[in-house]
């Protein structure tokens, strides 16, 4: 279960936790008409600090905007304070921020363009995506065999909520199956992205990862591992990925918000190259934990602080 907070802010306010709840017939509820974000704010020796808020709010900004749900009533600077002033009532450091903007109540049928926008922001705590051990032992996935939203159905660039109907059918047969996740292949057979992750292959030294083209979302953390990478003297190349280049890859792993850097360790009970976190993935996972958690600079000014009096002191 959710670990309740206090405070849930709502178009410009703040309200209880219990009290931010919507009609039965409000349309997103019925249609998936929602954007949403998936933020985390980590634990600093300097206090609390949102990891890329601004892009993160930049995102939701785009998804409205291909869902023709404008104007959304607060610029992208009022969202972003909104969520640091709402870890802040909560008195929480380590969190996930979850702002979401949705048609509400007033029409019914799916031409949504009359409905109010509502928008909310909650933040929790929450642990490891994956599980406890996944960071360093690696997590065990399949190849779902549900196809990821093609790009001419579902845009894979808006992070919405209909989207995530794809994922649970990928994610739901990967766990009844004995699988921490499942990996979708995009429409032409290509490998796409995991159901709330993005994807990173690693053979002979040189990093991959599939293109935007594939129906992956522009992973926040997917563009912050490129970033990484390119310090730590490696490139990554943007390119399409067959199913079985998996099975041979060296090292694997996911990233994302939720999931951060974690290895995959087998693919359809195949097991990737040394069966564990191989040596790249863990320097990678280690200057990205390290920068997130404050303990190496924040070279590319990707932090946050929530306490603005600390960081002018700082
Ligand atoms: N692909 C998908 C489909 C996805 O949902 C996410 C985030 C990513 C890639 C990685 O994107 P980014 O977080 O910007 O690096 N998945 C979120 C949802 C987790 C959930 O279960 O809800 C997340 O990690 O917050």
């Amino acid at each position: 279960m959710i670990q309740t907070t206090e405070k849930i802010w709502h178009n410009g306010k703040f309200i209880a936790w219990g009290d931010a709840k919507v009609h039965v017939l409000t349309h997103a509820l019925h249609y998936g008409t929602s954007v949403f974000e998936g933020i985390r704010c980590y634990a600093t020796a300097r206090g609390a600090a949102i990891f890329r808020l601004d892009d993160h709010i930049r995102r939701m900004f785009d998804s409205s905007k291909i869902y023709r749900m404008e104007p959304l009533g607060f610029s992208p600077a009022q969202i972003a304070d909104a969520c640091r002033r709402t870890v802040s009532e909560n008195r929480l450091s380590a969190c996930y921020i979850r702002p979401v903007a949705f048609r509400g109540y007033g029409e019914v049928g799916v031409l949504s363009l009359a409905n109010p926008i509502e928008i909310y922001i909650a933040c929790w705590e929450w642990g490891k995506y994956l599980g406890a051990e996944a960071l360093k032992q690696g997590v065990d996935v399949c190849i779902s065999s549900w196809t990821r939203i093609a790009p001419n159905t579902l845009p894979a660039m808006a992070k919405v909520a209909a989207n995530y109907m794809n994922s649970q059918l990928m994610k739901m047969e990967a766990t009844l199956n004995g699988y921490t996740e499942g990996i979708a292949l995009d429409a032409s057979g290509y490998i796409s992205e995991g159901s709330g992750e993005n994807i990173f292959l690693i053979d002979d030294g040189q990093i991959y990862t599939p293109p935007l083209g594939t129906s992956a979302l522009p992973g926040i953390t997917r563009d912050s591992v490129i970033r990484i990478a390119g310090d730590l003297g490696y490139t990554v190349k943007e390119q399409a990925i067959p199913r079985e280049w998996l099975y041979i890859a060296d090292e694997l792993f996911f990233t994302g918000t939720a999931a951060e850097v974690t290895p995959i360790r087998s693919v359809d009970r195949i097991s990737i190259g040394i069966g564990k976190r191989g040596p790249i993935t863990e320097r990678i996972q280690a200057e990205f934990l390290g920068i997130v958690e404050g303990r190496i600079a924040d070279r590319h000014g990707w932090l946050t602080a929530l306490d603005a009096s600390r960081r002018a002191a700082a």
